[in-house]
């Protein structure tokens, strides 16, 4: 019998599955639900159920639980071999949370195989829609929690993050400010992660100490929720949240429900589950400290593996905990693609490989024009009133202007991600613009470090499996070690490796100083 595991990936958009051999280190099954397209009886656009409010962004557990249903059974008709799963794990989108009331457990625990889980779950929400990471409708709890937790510096320090509108203790003192009645009749709070493995458990599931950070109610050192922090947020609030525990801890074998109607193996093991970045942090294999991941995608994400805990004091960045043990970071930057994209379409270039070829035909240049992309409000630094800065750069020069645009996003990479006291070994880069070799010699020079391509599409859902094995190895007893579970499965593309230039290097460790001061300038204009 193969040693079979299998990572799910509950997506804003998606649900996806990806199931690894472990000896033959081979992926052996993928399948991917599309909640517009597959499920489209729950109206979502884009995964999100329209709103009157563009602040607000809700979608439906019921809908995350019809997909799951779709995904076992996609998985069984083309021939997976579900009976020989050793145990599941997943990820979830993070930050959106799940509202379930007194008799949620009691339904979990006798899931009928003759229903659908949507028939089965009816009635045991006490909110039916969950607001998820988009939703940026609390800026006033934020505040409020913020303000009793003792300002950014102390609410970062305590729970790894400053106060976010996506974050989940906002969006529960909101809910609880608003619809007091269906607070009160709230029996459990669960994450997307939780909820999802609390359908494959068949019982309410613990939160882990990667997707509990995400909330803003985690005491990130301890590893226990906050007390201080759960009552800034609501009242009443530690008795509907689980209990915190390591992502891949096993919760018990799945339940019945999955055996009965899709053949899952009877013996496979429920564990808990984690948030899609901790997760990704697997599935690309940065499990030791030091190595680091850019994704350059509609935003652009710097994430990486970090053995003490430092938290951001300007409270721009994230820590989280790591599936991997210790700690993760997360900076995010919202223009990314979109800010590349605008600039190449301003200066008329037909796609990415001709702003290659024009970026190509310009070197790095001791003290060179500083162009600032705030084409959207910013996340990183926090930027409320969009725009375009540009400091000792011509307007009219397309060359220069495709450089300056991916300069400023690498050196405000390199410049927000001081606070994390780490010099990258090796930075793995992924995203549709990593395939553009120039773009990946600018984040080598600026970095100076080496970029290795790594192309995973589906580094979440792998980073679940990797999980799932984790998290079985270590029930049978074994002592697994990270480096050699993610071995065969994250490996770079080969011959991909682009080593910084040092003549370059030395022009970027200038200009990153010349960088902070425009930055100043521009935040106070
Ligand atoms: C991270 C975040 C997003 C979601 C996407 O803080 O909000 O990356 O996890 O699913």
């Amino acid at each position: 019998m193969a040693k079979l595991f299998l990572g799910l990936d509950s997506s804003t958009q998606s649900l996806s599955a990806v199931v690894i051999d472990l000896d033959t280190r081979a992926v052996v099954g993928e399948k991917s639900v599309n909640f517009d397209r597959d499920l489209p009886q729950f109206k979502t656009q884009n995964g999100v159920l329209p709103h009157r409010d563009p602040l607000v962004k809700h979608s439906l557990p019921l809908l995350w639980a019809a997909a799951l249903d779709l995904l076992f059974a996609q998985l069984q008709a083309e021939g997976v071999a579900l009976g020989e799963v050793l145990a599941v794990s997943g990820s979830g989108q993070q930050h959106g949370s799940v509202y379930l009331n007194d008799r949620a457990a009691g339904r979990l625990a006798k899931l009928n195989p003759a229903k659908s889980l949507d028939q089965n779950l009816r009635g045991i929400f006490s909110r039916p829609t969950s607001p998820i990471w988009m939703d940026s409708s609390t800026t006033k709890q934020c505040a409020e929690i913020r303000q009793k937790l003792g300002g950014i510096r102390a609410t970062a320090q305590t729970t790894g993050s400053d106060t976010f509108e996506r974050f989940t203790g906002p969006q529960i003192r909101k809910f609880y400010q608003t619809q007091p009645a269906a607070y009160q009749k709230t029996a459990h709070i669960a994450l997307v992660s939780s909820f999802m493995a609390s359908l494959l458990a068949g019982k309410i599931a613990p939160i882990d100490y990667g997707d509990g950070a995400g909330m803003n109610l985690m005491d990130l050192h301890r590893k226990t929720w906050h007390a201080g922090a759960l009552k800034a947020t609501a009242p009443g609030l530690a008795k509907k949240l689980p209990p915190l525990a390591a992502a891949g801890r096993v919760i018990g074998k799945v339940s019945a429900y999955f055996v009965r109607k899709y053949g899952l193996n009877p013996e496979a093991l429920a564990t808990v589950w984690t948030g899609d970045n901790p997760a990704s942090v697997l599935g690309l294999g940065l499990v030791k400290p030091g190595q680091v991941a850019i994704s350059l995608g509609t935003s652009d994400t710097f994430f990486g593996t970090m053995s003490r805990c430092r938290t951001d004091a300007q409270g721009e960045g994230h820590v989280f905990g790591s599936p991997a043990g210790d700690y993760m970071t997360l900076i995010c930057f919202k223009n990314g693609s979109l800010a590349r994209e605008k600039i190449r379409e301003t200066y008329g270039l037909k796609d990415w490989a001709a702003f290659g070829e024009v970026l190509a035909t310009t070197k790095p240049r001791k003290n060179a024009g500083i162009l600032l992309p705030w084409f959207e409000a910013e996340i990183v630094p926090r930027v409320n009133r969009p725009g375009l800065h540009r400091f000792d750069l011509d307007e009219q020069d397309a060359a220069a202007n495709c450089r300056a645009i991916f300069e400023a996003q690498m050196l405000s990479m390199r410049h927000h991600s001081q606070w994390m006291g780490v010099a990258p070994d090796c930075i793995y880069a992924t995203g549709g613009a990593s395939s553009n070799t120039a773009l990946l010699q600018v984040m080598a020079d600026v970095m100076n470090c080496p970029v290795r391509r790594i192309e995973i599409s589906k580094s979440a859902a792998l980073g679940a499996a990797l999980l799932a094995a984790h998290g079985w190895q270590v029930a049978a007893g074994e002592k697994p070690s990270w480096e050699n579970l993610t071995r065969g499965f994250t490996d770079p593309v080969p011959g991909s490796e682009i080593r910084p230039r040092k003549p370059a290097v030395r022009i970027y460790d200038e200009l990153i100083k010349k960088f902070a001061v425009c930055e100043r300038a521009a935040l106070k204009a």
